[in-house]
């Protein structure tokens, strides 16, 4: 085989039913031995392997298989695991996870978030001491299992120039190093790499460069220029694939296409004008092009006549052009055969990571035969384009219909006045973001009120004597604006995704979010409307109880959008502005049922952010716009706050600025209140909550430890503006030491209060 073929760029690896994640779980509580943790890895592997060779695929991926994250594997396999976990004296599969979830002695390292995906990686930490050298054999050792079974494969490696974007300088680096400044010693690994591969009989080895489908310096594109020249030039190799994904190439298209290298993977799917670049790149015509028209990254069946002509597009300018998905199928779900519970229409709409490799292999017979049969890809693609019970006349009617005032509030100093007299607070108010911990009692009455062992009417007790508790609690510590603290809640987009129209729920869509967690994202199909009220009764028994303000929680368009699968037939920005709709009905019920304070939550708001700059200014004005629909057209007395966390802010400052929420409480803890600086500086100009207390973490932070940090805030930020609040809601913490670290937070906002 000369040419790599129909393939896809990498597949999940958690499991059908999750086996990798109760497997590590069970390792990591000690309950389970190594060997059989290996074993599960190892079943999950050769199934995938003969599933995407008996699909048809011409060439099967492997190495994409992982214990925890594949840029922590990398790390690992060219020895640059920090040192403070290689000299625990842990076996090394053990070092591995001390890194990438922390031992007492050794913080883990810190995770963030894979390009615009909801995956997260383990960020490397480099120094100017870093020296890489080939220490293990991953790629090595999967490539011989596949064999072993009768199944060629082709490794994938996380390119070296986007491994080195993604690192950070370790704490201890001189100012002004950079990772990227270890490329050269760094490629010496890969070479080697390389080398033994070659000698094993890889034919083909795939490097994935996402981090070019981002803006790129001329630094960086040299970089990436220097990395392929130097590997391609090698003579004992195998062949080479680079893949780019997320996006358009920019500039790095021309750079890879006049590289040495044998193949070129590139995403048609995200930025469909791509394609246009692509075939206009005469420096392709030595190489191998795999289009990628097959969505990696969402649920939806493709429509194979767009995917063709796209792919088609290709044909006079590569050597030879295939068919793959835009990316890896790691962010779907399985296989959408198994979801009995959704609607068979729906259902025949759909493709997971399985119907996705079909796909694949029947698009490329397409491209290079005559006689393919495609009636039914067509039918499923004409179905839902022309289903009318997508839409919803009367959301489209109320759309059309909105005034721009009406996503227009009065200015924020007659709101500041009116809402300080309807709530007459102290100066640093102090509340929570929401949610209080999930206690057991509360997760068994939830599971057995779906399980149906319990009735409506013994769910709503025990939901109401957690709100209870919730409340009494809080006016013991002496928070000034209490919450009912989400007892009902599975998911703060679930739950919503549950009682809006236009959403659907999986029973086995589960995707790897990080390490063994996962999440089972809501499927947005349809226009979105609100049937009936989703939150009101529980605030409204929550302020009954209480003469002190209650704060009425709701999850935010663009977080609701983040954390679902979203139809890709219309615009992101007129789904978010449907769904805006929905929250803002929810907020003016709250209004009427007497909720003075209300919360809309957005902590993805940086999350959806476009990875290039030039698309940045379109994203945040649909964003800003979708959040100003659902929170307008109410009292200027009423209080709107908004949330935001694991968020940089630097990049959205302005965007923060203009959601103009009275209030906006943020993560700040760990970065000890940087944020507020930022703000400050950007001239933000109305309340903020900078979370004082790291929820993140077990710890309970002292009296003085928070009082410190809010003095820092008062010295920022004007003092009538500063709220006192944790870092983020409290559900995954325990009573133990949420109750003394609240009434360490009270006690700090007393004490600055006092100072005033
Ligand atoms: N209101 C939500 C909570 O407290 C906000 C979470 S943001 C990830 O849980």
């Amino acid at each position: 085989m000369t040419e790599i073929g129909t393939t896809v760029l990498g597949y999940p690896r958690i499991g059908p039913d999750r086996e990798l994640k109760r497997s590590l779980e069970r390792y990591w509580a000690g309950k389970i031995a190594e060997a059989e943790l290996l074993d599960t890895g190892r079943a999950l592997r050769t199934r995938t392997w003969r599933e995407l060779k008996d699909a048809g695929l011409d060439s099967v991926p492997s190495n994409t298989f992982s214990h925890y994250d594949q840029v922590l594997d990398t790390t690992e396999l060219f020895g640059a695991l920090p040192e403070r976990f290689t000299t625990l004296g842990l076996s090394p599969l053990d070092a591995y996870f001390a890194a990438a979830r922390g031992v007492q002695d050794a913080p883990a390292m810190e995770m963030t978030k894979w390009f615009d995906t909801n995956y997260h990686y383990i960020v490397p930490e480099l120094g100017p001491d870093t020296t890489f050298s080939l220490t293990g054999t991953k790629p090595l050792d999967e490539y011989r299992e596949a064999r072993a079974i009768g199944v060629e494969t082709r490794p994938v490696l996380v390119g070296p120039v986007t491994f080195l974007l993604l690192a950070k300088a370790a704490e201890s680096a001189p100012e002004g190093f950079r990772p990227l400044d270890l490329l050269d010693n760094l490629l010496d690994g890969y070479v080697e790499l390389l080398r033994r591969l070659h000698d094993e009989g890889v034919e083909w080895v795939q490097f994935d460069e996402p981090a070019f489908a981002a803006d790129r310096t001329e630094q960086e594109l040299n970089a990436l220029i220097r990395a392929y020249h130097r590997l391609a030039k090698e003579t004992t190799r195998p062949k080479i694939l680079v893949a780019g994904y997320f996006g358009g190439l920019g500039r790095g298209l021309g750079v890879l296409a006049r590289s040495p290298i044998d193949a070129l993977a590139v995403d048609l799917v995200t930025d469909e004008s791509f394609a246009d670049a692509v075939a206009a790149e005469p420096a392709l015509r030595d190489k191998e092009v795999l289009a990628g028209v097959v969505d990696g990254r969402n649920v939806w069946r493709t429509d194979p006549t767009r995917a063709l002509s796209r792919a088609a597009t290709l044909l006079g300018t590569a050597k030879s052009v295939s068919v793959s998905t835009s990316c890896s199928l790691l962010h779907v779900p399985y296989d959408v055969e198994r979801e009995d519970g959704l609607h068979p229409r729906l259902k025949g709409w759909l493709a997971f990571a399985k119907q996705k490799v079909d796909e694949v292999v029947l698009l490329g017979r397409a491209l290079t035969e005559e006689s393919v049969d495609l009636s039914a890809a067509r039918t499923a693609a004409t179905d839902r384009a022309t289903a009318a019970d997508l839409a919803d006349a009367g959301v489209r009617a109320r759309l059309e219909a909105l005034r721009p005032e009406d996503t227009v509030r009065s200015p924020y100093a007659r709101r500041a006045v009116a809402q300080q007299d309807a709530l007459g607070l102290p100066p640093l108010p102090s509340t929570t973001i929401g949610s209080f911990p999930q206690t057991t009692e509360v997760r068994k009455a939830r599971a057995a009120h779906k399980a149906g062992s319990l009735d409506d009417a013994g769910y709503e007790a025990a939901m109401k004597a957690e709100i209870e508790h919730v409340i009494r609690l809080q006016e013991d510590l002496g928070l000034d604006v209490l919450v009912h603290g989400e007892p009902e809640r599975n998911d703060m987009v679930q739950y919503f995704a549950e009682r809006l129209a236009g959403f659907a729920a999986t029973d086995f869509g589960w995707v790897q979010s990080y390490g063994s967690r996962c999440v089972r994202p809501p499927i947005l199909y349809g226009d979105v409307s609100r049937p009936e009220p989703m939150t009101v009764e529980w605030a409204r028994y929550a302020q009954s109880l209480t003469t002190k303000p209650v704060k009425g929680m709701l999850t935010g368009p663009v977080t609701i959008l983040a954390w679902s699968f979203v139809r890709d037939d219309q615009p992101l920005g007129e789904t978010a502005r449907q769904v805006a709709l929905a929250i803002r009905d929810e907020v003016h019920d709250l209004q009427e049922a007497g909720i003075r304070v209300i919360q809309v939550d957005e902590p993805a708001l940086r999350e959806l952010l476009p990875l290039r700059a030039a698309a940045h200014e379109a994203y945040f004005a649909w964003a800003v716009s979708s959040f100003r629909l659902a929170t307008s057209g109410i009292d200027d007395a009423t209080q709107i706050h908004t949330h935001m966390c694991y968020s940089e802010f630097g990049e959205v400052v302005k965007a923060i600025d203009a959601l103009d929420a009275d209030v906006t409480s943020i993560e700040a803890a760990r970065s000890k209140m940087e944020v507020v600086t930022d703000l400050g500086a950007a001239g933000f100009g109305r309340g903020v909550g900078p979370g004082v207390y790291d929820i993140h973490s077990p710890r309970v932070p002292d009296v003085d430890e928070v009082s410190g940090l809010l003095r820092t805030a008062v010295g920022a930020v004007p003092a009538e503006r500063i709220w006192v609040n944790p870092d983020c809601g409290l559900k995954t913490r325990g009573y133990a030491e949420v109750e003394p670290a609240l009434r360490n937070l009270v006690a700090a906002a007393n004490a600055v209060r006092a100072e005033l």
